[in-house]
């Protein structure tokens, strides 16, 4: 199996990324990115149906649309990845964005990619998925917006992690970056494409 490993800076966050294929697989379903702006951050996973060469080939369109419109509003830019994916084969979406001043976020996710927010005080936040996937078909879905302090951690992962508690991150006595690896060592199944972005900002 592949995995790979990559840190980013983008605006006030630090990012960990990680990545494996399906057990067989020479290519990942999976796709993310990470988009810096002056103004604002998007961090992108888009979990294609299925695995193999037509989950990429339904995760890359939805990346490449995203990295040509970074920069029109989150429920359009959905909109537009799922009109793109109209006779492909379909796609789970998160999208998370953090404007650097304000650490306002803005959130929408659908399907299964995922979303936890640890805020430095108060409860895990984990914002509700709208069920389904990008297909081309018009569908209802939600976008969420939150204000976060400095210090706030976050992971959004694919479907490739069954995570056995969402406090897995406030209870560990190590560094984020460590825990994180941890995390992926212990969690990533090797029966699906496996992508974590886990940031602090
Ligand atoms: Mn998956």
């Amino acid at each position: 199996m592949t995995r790979t490993k990559s840190t980013y800076v983008s605006g006030p966050a630090h990012i960990y990324a990680h990545q494996q294929n399906k057990l067989g697989q020479m290519q990942c379903g999976d796709r993310y990115a990470i988009i810096t702006r002056t103004n604002f951050s998007l961090f992108v996973i888009a979990d294609g149906l299925g695995s193999g060469p037509g989950a990429a080939e339904s995760s890359r369109t939805v990346i490449d649309v995203i990295k040509g419109n970074a920069d029109i509003p989150l429920d359009q830019l959905v909109k537009e990845c799922n009109h793109h994916l109209l006779y492909k084969r379909g796609a789970a979406l998160a999208i998370m964005k953090l404007w650097h001043d304000s650490k306002r976020v803005e959130y929408v996710s659908i399907g299964n990619v995922r979303l936890y927010i640890y805020p430095t005080t108060g409860k895990v936040i984990y914002p509700l998925s709208t069920t389904g996937y990008l297909s081309g078909r018009p569908f209802p879905y939600k976008v969420h917006t939150m204000v976060l302090d400095e210090g706030t951690r976050f992971l959004l992962y694919s479907d490739g992690f069954q995570f056995p508690s969402s406090k897995l991150v406030t209870e560990s006595p190590l560094s984020f970056e460590i825990t994180v690896n941890d995390l992926f060592t212990r969690y990533a199944t090797e029966k699906d494409d496996a992508t974590l972005l886990a940031g602090i900002m």
